[in-house]
């Protein structure tokens, strides 16, 4: 875990992509594949995992409500802070491979590409918030907007899924940008193929990239 807490041994494992990438179908897959390595495994999501994110996350969510980029940013800050002290730190430093379903980089994508705020001014926010959680290995599963947008047609949209293509288009381009500008970190999965070839991809980075258990 980088520069979370000095006594946070654990392992930070996020994934991210626009809507309909596939996360939700991998958080399983990789937290059934940690604790066979002799993990203990706790899953958790943004917005959302505090009480107070899973709170703001039906705000957020709301279709019915209005909110412009700022408010975004400022609501997700909120259940950023509550989410990190409240769970992502305490499961580091308990030693956990901790498995987080959206983070930081879904803000830059979608409230920086998508809403067109600039990345320095979330930078400058991430920064005032004093958030120093960076994950430790982050899965990017890469979709197209029409891809996505077809794997969830079937439901009723929330307030952000009812953006335009271009909205995840510009979305997807940031998290392109955020991993050439880190690639160590990031494990881009290719989310468009078969179900089981992306299973069998995720055991093996995961085996890779999981520190060894003695
Ligand atoms: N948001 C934000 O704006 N800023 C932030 O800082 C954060 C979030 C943290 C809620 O996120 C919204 O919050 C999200 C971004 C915004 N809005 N959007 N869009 P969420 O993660 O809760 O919601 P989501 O991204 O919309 O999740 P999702 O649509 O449920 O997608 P998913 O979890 O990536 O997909 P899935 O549920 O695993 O799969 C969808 C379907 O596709 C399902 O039927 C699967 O069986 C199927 N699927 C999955 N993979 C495959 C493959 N490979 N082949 C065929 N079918 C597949």
């Amino acid at each position: 875990m980088s520069d979370c807490s000095k006594e946070a041994q654990g392992f930070f494992i996020t994934l991210e992509g626009i809507e309909g990438a596939g996360k939700s179908t991998a958080v399983p897959v990789l937290a059934e594949t940690a604790r066979q390595l002799g993990y203990e495994v706790e899953v958790t999501r943004e917005p959302g995992g505090g009480e107070l994110g899973e709170r703001l996350r039906k705000i957020f969510l709301d279709p019915g409500l209005m909110l412009d980029a700022d408010e975004e940013l400022l609501l997700l800050y909120a259940g950023r802070l509550d989410h990190i002290r409240k769970r992502i730190l305490p499961a580091l430093v308990a030693g956990k491979v901790l498995i987080c379903d959206r983070f930081e980089d879904s803000t830059f994508a979608y409230q920086g590409g998508g809403r067109h705020v600039s990345l320095d001014r979330i930078d400058a926010l991430s920064r005032w918030a004093g958030v120093k959680c960076r994950p430790d290995l982050t899965f990017w599963l890469d979709v197209s907007p029409e891809v996505g947008a077809y794997r969830i047609g079937f439901r009723d949209p929330d307030r952000l899924e009812r953006e335009s293509p271009d909205f995840f288009r510009r979305a997807r381009e940031v998290f392109g940008q955020r991993m050439n500008a880190d690639p160590g970190r990031f494990c881009r999965i290719d989310a468009e193929a078969p179900l089981e070839e992306i299973r069998v991809r995720l055991q093996v980075e995961l085996q890779n990239r999981l520190p060894g258990r003695t």
